[in-house]
């Protein structure tokens, strides 16, 4: 019979205690549960003498935000645990430490970022994080270039890519961002004061055509082993640091996904602004430094890719002139595309985001999610001929000033 069950805070303190070297054999720990994620139960256990602690992360073997009626594989536990430690091991500045776990009981044991702020909160309380670009490029950079075939022994590649096959999580993906949306699901989920725009999306085919070229790189491109899920919600960040956490998703895919993922979620957080800014002038900021940082994430990927390419590459054949930039401008192309799809779903389908959902003015919150929408419309639309990221940019604001003059 299988070990498994849902921890109590009992049995998370017990768990924990077993981590050898950690806490001291007498020691009185204490215990909470802080998970507020879709999937997990997430336990924080302490010393409070000694100021050390540490995190327990238990998988359910269904979707929390659903219910029983949704099953998920245990097996994402291990997917993530694998997943953190190569990351750890790769940027072992911006991603925890993993200290232990077990495959049967489904738990990680892992850094606690106490002290840290989940930078989709920091975001929506008007914070700004100036060294974000520069660390999250270089995290996406590195991950995705020492698990791809041009930074990793082609065979020993295949091997790991088998060790993340994903197919729960990858399904989820596949139908939230690359189908629902796209027709009357029972799983989306959208104010009626959007009904009309949502119901566009279900009959704009030049939008279905790229929504299906995208999933199709989804479904088949094994590029790299993606963090899979890199939402604001996944990063916590302080002033100067930044950790990347919550890798279940993870499963060998197209490298735009994750960076489109980063872009998406500050451009949800753009279109929110309105509905948080006091004044034009804390408006007109706090968007320029997300576009800017838009920019930022980009350009410090491409430099930092380019590097590890150029000192790096195991591959003879990539080192062909031409085939370098060939390859960014197609990871540029599919991280436009990609970010679009994850705009559009946290809008329209079943998992929301807080910087739209939790704007206390009805008018202001509608105006972001259209606003959002149309972001999300032109990147898809956009994504296959666009050629900088300036592109995004321009049609952020474009968007947002249509919006803003439709107010
Ligand atoms: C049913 S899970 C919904 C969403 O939560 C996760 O964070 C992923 O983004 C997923 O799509
Ligand atoms: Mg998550």
């Amino acid at each position: 019979m299988s070990a498994y069950h849902p921890f109590s805070l009992e049995d998370a303190i017990a768990y924990a205690r077993s981590i050898p070297g950690f806490f001291a054999a007498d020691a009185a720990l204490t215990c909470e549960e802080i998970g507020d994620g879709n999937l997990n139960l997430v336990f924080r256990i302490a010393d409070p003498k000694q100021k050390k602690s540490l995190i327990i992360k238990q998988a359910l073997p269904y979707a929390k935000v659903v219910g029983e009626s949704w099953p998920l594989s245990l097996d994402r536990a291990r997917i993530e645990r694998e997943a953190l430690i190569i990351q750890h091991q790769l940027c072992p500045e911006l991603v925890p430490a993993v200290y232990g776990g077990d495959d049967e009981l489904a738990v990680t044991v892992m850094e606690d970022l106490s002290g840290y702020t989940i930078m989709r909160q920091g975001l929506i309380q008007g914070s700004t994080y100036e060294r974000f670009a520069e660390h999250i490029g270089s995290f996406i950079a590195t991950t995705l270039f020492y698990t791809s075939d041009l930074g990793m022994n082609q065979q020993e590649k295949k091997l790991q890519s088998s060790r993340f096959i994903n197919p729960d999580l990858c399904k989820i993906t596949e139908d939230l961002i690359f189908e629902d949306p796209y027709r009357d699901a029972e799983n989306n989920n959208f104010t009626e004061d959007i009904r009309e725009e949502a119901e566009k999306l279900w009959h704009d085919q030049a939008l279905h055509l790229e929504v299906a070229l995208l999933r199709e790189k989804f479904l088949t491109h094994g590029e790299a082993l993606l963090h899979g899920d890199l939402h604001t919600g996944s990063i916590f960040v302080t002033a100067d640091s930044t950790k990347i956490i919550d890798p279940e998703f993870a499963y060998y895919g197209p490298m735009g996904f994750d960076i489109g993922a980063v872009i998406a979620n500050l451009l949800l957080n753009y279109a929110a602004q309105p509905g948080w800014s006091s004044s034009n002038d804390i408006l007109e900021e706090r968007q320029a430094w997300l576009l800017t940082t838009i920019v930022g994430v980009w350009n410090h990927f491409e430099q930092h890719f380019r590097r590890l390419w150029d000192a790096n590459g195991i591959d003879m054949m990539s080192k062909t002139p031409g085939y370098q930039d060939l390859y960014l401008k197609k990871v540029l192309k599919d991280a436009i595309g990609f970010a679009g799809c994850k705009v559009i779903r946290r809008i329209v389908g079943l998992s929301h985001v807080a910087d739209v959902d939790t704007i206390a003015d009805e008018r202001s919150r509608r105006q972001a999610k259209i606003t959002a929408l149309e972001i999300g419309k032109q990147l898809v639309k956009g994504g296959r001929s666009a050629s900088s990221i300036t592109e995004v940019i321009a049609w952020a604001k474009a968007a947002a000033a249509k919006e803003g003059a439709n107010v």
